[in-house]
């Protein structure tokens, strides 16, 4: 088995929550390097592409959340081997990195320029976003988004909507889950309560 370390930001969310949750549910080995924001601009030169997540094999650094989330859903059986079903999984999540990208582009703005355009993707594509989520959901049965079992896709929905609910995105209405797609909340309930998302929130 290679040796893993996983790096991301000390916080259970964001683009590395999900590699994090499936190496744990998955009994995988791994270091789990929790970089605290204040080490981050001596950390961000010795990373590829100067972010995270980074998973290191074996020495060797990789990035990209996606591509860590399918290695580490094939290495924790939370993806699937079909390729059609493969095509389900990986459209949802990056779907999901794709509206993550427009929020995180607002980062650094200045307060109203953020508020401006935050209320602009909320309204516009991440009502569309959130909306065909949810048909997709729907139409394959209204659990699971891939495969009719859990998968990387439907822990990456999971803790985006848990973000988005929690309201701690400014300008980003917690309630507009709730109110676009109600399924994507019945869905982030339902795995929230899975043994192996439990047992990992009880000790993080
Ligand atoms: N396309 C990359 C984006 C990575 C990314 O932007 N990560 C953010 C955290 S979620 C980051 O490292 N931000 C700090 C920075 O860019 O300095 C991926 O999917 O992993």
């Amino acid at each position: 088995m290679s040796k893993l370390k996983l790096s991301y930001f000390d916080f259970n969310g964001g683009r590395g929550e999900s590699a994090r949750l499936a190496l744990s549910m998955g009994n995988i080995e791994f270091e789990d390097q929790r970089v605290v924001f204040k080490d981050w601009p001596t950390l961000k030169a010795s990373m590829p592409f100067g972010a995270m997540p980074v998973l290191e094999v074996d020495g060797i650094q990789l990035a990209q959340s996606n591509s860590i989330n399918r290695y580490v859903g094939k290495l924790s059986n939370l993806y699937p081997s079909d390729p059609y079903q493969a095509l389900l999984c990986d459209e949802t999540m990056d779907a999901v990195e794709e509206i993550v990208a427009k929020i995180s582009g607002t980062m650094f703005l200045d307060e109203d320029a953020k508020k401006a355009k935050r209320e602009a993707v909320a309204a516009g594509p991440m009502t569309l976003y959130l909306t065909h989520l949810q048909a997709n959901l729907k139409a394959r049965g209204g659990e699971f988004f891939a495969d009719n079992r859990l998968t990387m896709a439907d822990l990456v929905v999971f803790l985006w909507v848990r973000g988005l609910r929690s309201g701690h995105l400014d300008y980003i209405p917690a309630t507009l889950v709730e109110k676009v797609a109600p399924l994507l909340v019945q869905h982030q309930d339902r795995i929230a309560q899975t043994p192996g998302v439990l047992a990992y929130y009880q000790n993080h």
